[in-house]
């Protein structure tokens, strides 16, 4: 058998949690990533017949039965994931009643997956339903954008209008806005229910004064929305307080729309 260590979606998940930690938005074990993998590759690396251990679930994921999952380990620290990933990382399955999870490798130190994995799972099923190939979600604690959400209003609506006006780009990358939640307790099933509402909509769930879910086929979509959003957030905290001489308009996100061929949110324009 191969050393899982080595395998593409374990190689992806450790450059991707190094990359995050270098960027500053995963202090400590904050941050937590779940990935969809295809059975045969994992069974490449490890004996899926005999799961490592059987891990509870409190809340149904019979939806998600037989899948199998890399997700990062609750309390663990993505300053760590590259270097032991064997001990912050498992490759999970959902058992057949949706009820608990198979660890197949990993976890190697008795760890369970992040306290966000109800969030992760039930936003799983929301963008499954929508597109078929998405994979993965991400949630992080990106600076600026965890700012923005102490000085901006909180809607939906407004919130997504102020991002694309930041960069010319953000209407391209995220046509289909951000969904904007109040402060909520985290790592519970309530939080996870109200993101998965959101996701019906959005790739993109901003936690106000905690962070941001991110979701997408590869890990590479679901960071790249992430990092536009942060980078947008960024520009405004840098002009927030500044007088605007220039703007993009309304006029210039349809004229943008055209170009792209964008399929946007054209209620979220004031024309
Ligand atoms: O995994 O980020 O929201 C730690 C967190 C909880
Ligand atoms: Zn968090």
């Amino acid at each position: 058998m191969k050393d899982m260590q080595e395998a593409p979606f374990i190689k992806e998940v450790r450059d991707m949690t190094a990359n995050m930690y270098r960027l500053g938005w995963d202090e400590r074990n904050g941050g937590n990533i779940s990935y969809i993998v295809p059975e045969e590759e994992v069974a490449k690396y490890a004996d899926i017949q005999h799961p490592v251990r059987s891990i509870p679930l409190d809340f149904d994921a019979a939806y998600l039965a037989g899948k199998y999952f890399v997700v990062t380990g609750t309390g663990k620290y993505f300053k760590n994931v590259s270097e032991y990933p064997e001990v912050n990382l498992g490759v999970v399955r959902i058992a057949a009643d949706g009820k608990s999870i198979d660890l197949i490798w990993g976890f190697a130190d008795g760890g369970r997956p992040t306290s966000e994995f109800p969030s992760h799972l039930m936003s799983h099923i929301e963008r499954l339903k929508i597109d078929p190939e998405h994979r993965v979600v991400m949630h992080t604690h990106p600076t600026n954008l965890i700012a923005m959400t102490f000085v901006h209003e909180l809607d939906d609506r407004s919130f997504t209008r102020t991002l694309w006006q930041m960069i010319t780009e953000c209407l391209v990358v995220f046509p289909d806005g951000v969904g904007v939640l109040p402060w909520m307790l985290c790592g519970t099933t309530e939080i996870g229910e109200v993101t998965a509402e959101k996701m019906k909509e959005y790739r993109l769930v901003v936690w106000a004064q905690h962070g941001i879910f991110g979701t997408g086929k590869d890990l590479d979509e679901a960071f790249g929305l992430i990092e536009t959003v942060e980078k947008a957030a960024e520009i405004y905290m840098k002009i927030a307080h500044l007088p605007r001489l220039q703007k993009i308009e309304d006029q210039n996100f349809v004229a943008l729309a055209e170009a792209f061929h964008l399929d946007y949110r054209t209620d979220f324009l004031d024309i």
